[in-house]
């Protein structure tokens, strides 16, 4: 059932490591239940209450390793100028020679994994093999979470040699000799130093985007940092929309939208089938089609509450691995934002006693929980269609207190690839501790291209030109406020309402205005919000001047591309600055 070319892998990789055992995970429920035994036996896990957190666990990270660390992440491809300006490079051969030693002996004492997985829905054209070789016991169990995992990958991959090569060790956890090497041409990631998340879950930011994102390159297809998310409207038809959103802009509380009682109430829908990564391939039928490589959320915890987001509460409420959260006397977990007050007698996400006057937060501001998709309530029946589901808009959203409207919509696919090579979000104190700064992240894809991102934007546009009927592209912004700094759009749920004109314009209606940068709403359905006409100008107003300065700072950030720069994304530019100017 095991392939030679995964068991002749194992080997090498066994020799180098030098475990003391080597366990083949079958993903079965028996084996989760002996590693959760030996998690809790080791102090790797902390059991939470069984009855109020049923089947739930708090994991405690090193304090040192609390994020994924983009300055020890490199690409290896084979030259620099494949790498681009947006990602670190080391020469395959360097970063060999320099993560060799590491490896050899790293898993004395411990217990090497081989962790069979599969990214995508099993059986679906869409669908990847990787191999994760762990000596984590935690990333075993989050990697179940988090993909399908076990005999699924073995049946997949047949006698093939067709997988994504996944070597972890913890190492010896010092930031000093922590790296995360991909190495594209040969699908193959190499991560060391790291328990943390994105650093050693490797299927999913290594492998679903930045491995993938060359694959798609070089296969034509594209792994997109995007939400998926399916929406009904009250005639019962389902359109599913894509979207990119930088850090702190309320991706996941978007996936799992739960609609206001006036939206409900007239028989709108919003269904999940991804929160975080999008694969999308052109279908037969000319559209493009998604499908959700994971199978789990690996969700930041603080300020996820029953306001925010409803439906990742209800999924969070059994099965699920905290990491580095606030620990209640009674074996309830807590963070910053929740709906409930502290529990008594509390420990912080470093096991140190806690109150609510301390000073410092209970949580860690990157404080995660992994749990099992199929929990949340939202869900789309669909979710796991090996065909995927098809996408009629992509939307492109930020964090802008001035300047991007509520929502416009671009002419077509190369407007729309310039809108998300454009995008730019302000900073939170969460995301930095810098407040108020603007950031480039094009398609949020900055730190997770695998590949130069000039080349990326040439990709996109290549694939608008291979699917005959593109989804229509969009930018949203929920953040503009008013000269005071309130904002002027209530956000969460009422976001739908946006949705609703998005999909309106996808089916040929909804009212639009043409301004410089795209299409407006003419009008929005509000009853209920209390906001009224005037406001609604005030969030879709285009001013010349603001845009007439962002045209300047895009170009400027353009200029770091240098020739690589596809000439339509200059076009669009310029179309830009012209019908701004004067
Ligand atoms: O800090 C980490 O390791 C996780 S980063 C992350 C996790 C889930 C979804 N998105 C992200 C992200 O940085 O985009
Ligand atoms: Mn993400």
């Amino acid at each position: 059932m095991v392939p030679a070319s995964a068991r002749a892998w194992v080997e090498e990789v066994r020799a180098l490591c030098q475990p003391d055992h080597v366990v083949w995970c079958d993903g079965s429920e028996a084996e989760r239940e002996r590693l959760t035994a030996e998690a809790v036996r080791d102090g790797v896990l902390l059991p939470l209450d069984p009855v109020k957190q049923p089947g739930s666990y708090l994991h405690r990270s090193d304090p040192s390793d609390v994020a994924r660390t983009e300055h020890l992440t490199f690409i290896c491809s084979n030259t620099k100028d494949e790498a681009g300006p947006n990602n670190n490079w080391m020469a395959p051969a360097d970063a060999r020679a320099k993560l060799t030693p590491l490896f050899r002996g790293a898993m004395r004492g411990r217990t090497l994994y081989v962790v069979p997985f599969v990214m995508g829905p099993v059986g679906s054209p869409f669908s990847k093999v990787g191999i994760e070789i762990t000596d984590s016991v935690y990333v075993v169990l989050n990697m179940r979470i988090m993909t399908r995992m076990g005999n699924a990958a073995w049946t997949q991959l047949a006698d093939g040699d067709d997988f994504t090569r996944c070597l972890h060790s913890l190492g010896d956890l010092s930031p000093d000799r922590r790296f995360i090497c991909h190495f594209p041409q040969d699908n193959t990631i190499w991560s060391i130093g790291s328990g943390y998340g994105g650093n050693a879950l490797l299927g999913k930011k290594c492998l679903a985007l930045r491995i993938a994102s060359a694959l798609g390159r070089d296969q034509g297809w594209m792994a997109e940092h995007m939400l998926i998310l399916g929406v009904q409207n009250p005639r019962g038809e389902k359109h599913y929309l894509c979207g990119a959103f930088p850090s702190a802009c309320g991706k996941t509380n978007l996936a799992m939208l739960v609609p206001p009682p006036a939206l409900a109430g007239r028989g709108w829908k919003v269904w999940t089938v991804g929160d975080d990564i999008a694969w999308l391939r052109p279908g037969p039928d000319g559209r493009l089609w998604a499908a959700n490589p994971e199978a789990g959320f690996f969700g930041v915890a603080p300020g996820t509450s029953n306001k925010t987001n409803l439906n990742a509460m209800h999924t969070l409420a059994r099965n699920a691995i905290f990491t580095n959260v606030g620990l209640g006397a009674d074996g309830t977990v807590w963070w910053e934002g929740h709906h409930s007050p502290p529990p008594a007698d509390m420990v912080d996400w470093r096991g140190r006693p806690w109150s609510p006057g301390a000073g410092e937060k209970a949580a860690h501001p990157n404080s995660r929980f992994t749990v099992p998709a199929s929990q949340c309530p939202s869900i789309a029946p669909e979710w796991e269609d090996p065909a995927g589901v098809p996408i009629s808009a992509i939307l492109f959203g930020a964090r802008r207190p001035r300047t991007v409207p509520l929502v416009f919509e671009a002419r077509d696919w190369q407007h729309g690839t310039f809108v998300g090579a454009t995008l730019a979000s302000e900073t939170t104190a969460a995301a930095t501790g810098a407040v108020g700064v603007l950031r480039r992240d094009p398609m949020a894809m900055l730190p997770f291209c695998g590949y130069d991102m000039a080349d990326y934007f040439g990709h996109w546009l290549r694939m608008g030109a291979r699917v005959a009927r593109p989804p229509r592209i969009f930018g949203v912004n929920w953040f503009r406020t008013d000269a005071a700094g309130r904002f002027l759009w209530p956000g969460y749920g009422e976001n739908l309402r946006a949705l609703e004109w998005v999909i309106e314009r996808c089916e040929g209606r909804g009212d639009a205005v043409s301004t410089p940068i795209g299409n407006v709403p003419a009008s929005l359905d509000l009853e209920g919000t209390g906001l009224d006409a005037a406001a609604l100008a005030a969030l879709t107003a285009v001013d010349r001047e603001e845009w007439a300065k962002e045209a300047a700072a895009q170009a400027d950030w353009f200029g770091t591309f240098g020739d690589r720069l596809p000439e339509a994304v200059w076009a669009e530019h310029a179309r830009l600055s012209a019908a701004v100017s004067g």
